[in-house]
């Protein structure tokens, strides 16, 4: 099915670009919520820019070099769980994703907050451990 421009469901046309690595979950979760709305949008590959996310090209998009990196009519939005949850009330179709019933609406801001504050700080900080042996013993303890 071929995509259709953005357009918000009061009328304002959304021309959106995404900077992104396709290791970061938070940058996967929002393409994928682009894609479910069948919606055009620009995805920039921090990976192929020179010196990557910490490099001299993207700190002109993003000073702080973090993606995903959104921009909606120029605009930057900073926070994956925020512009999803702006995204999905923004676009047409995707009702679906984020219930109008607050009860059930809960579930999903709960998956988002425990992703956020619980399960990828964790993950994070497992994976450094990680790399740290892996730079250090090109091995890593089965403890990790
Ligand atoms: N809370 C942020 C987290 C974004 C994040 O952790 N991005 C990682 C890649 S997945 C990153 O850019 N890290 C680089 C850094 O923090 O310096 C969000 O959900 O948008």
């Amino acid at each position: 099915m071929s995509k259709v421009d953005a357009i918000s469901k009061d009328g304002q046309y959304l021309d959106i670009q995404i900077y992104y690595l396709t290791l970061s979950q938070p940058s996967r979760a929002i393409m994928t919520l682009l894609e479910l709305a069948n919606v055009n949008y620009e995805a920039i590959d921090v990976g192929k820019m020179k010196g990557g996310l910490k490099g001299p090209e993207f700190a002109q998009v993003n000073p702080k070099g973090i993606v995903p990196s959104l921009f909606i009519n120029g605009k930057f939005y900073a926070e994956s769980a925020a512009s999803l949850r702006m995204l999905v009330t923004l676009l047409p179709g995707l009702e679906n994703w984020y219930p109008a019933d607050n009860f059930k609406k809960h579930t999903v801001d709960a998956a988002l907050d425990f992703v956020g504050t619980e399960f990828r700080p964790k993950l994070m900080k497992r994976n450094m451990a990680f790399w740290a042996q892996m730079a250090n013993n090109k091995i890593a303890s089965p403890a990790i």
